[in-house]
């Protein structure tokens, strides 16, 4: 009897002990925008695939933009080669925009209503 359940448990499939492979989940990563004319954080590392996301938290709006042609400096928008421009437009108080990114490189980008006073936000995607 007892030599049967010996065999009837080492006869049991193997289950998976470590953990899955590849690359973790996709993230969000939220940036805010305040009245201080500031990105929040103003640099922000993230991974291909990740989403990021622009909340105006105070009562001015902003844009969030990295398109060629638009900014007073051309430094203040750059990204990597092969990575589409964007420009979210005004986004209003309490209202947010999202991207995903998926090409590697560094991102430099601009609230087009408050470049002069510094807000210029800068991603890395590793
Ligand atoms: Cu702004």
């Amino acid at each position: 009897m007892a030599a049967g359940l010996v065999l009837a448990v080492s006869a049991a499939p193997r289950l998976p002990v470590a953990a899955p492979l590849g690359p973790p989940p996709p993230r969000t990563v939220v940036v805010g925008m305040a009245d201080d004319m500031k990105f929040s954080p103003a640099m922000i590392a993230i991974s291909p695939g990740d989403t990021v996301e622009w909340v105006v938290t105070g009562a001015v709006p902003h844009t969030v933009t990295d398109a060629p042609g638009k900014a007073a400096l051309r430094e203040h928008t750059t990204r990597p080669a092969g990575a589409a421009p964007w420009d979210s437009g005004l986004v209003e108080q309490g209202k947010r925009y999202r991207q995903v990114f998926r090409v590697r490189g560094t991102y430099t980008y601009v609230c087009l209503l408050h470049e002069a006073s510094g807000m210029v936000g800068k991603l890395v995607v590793r």
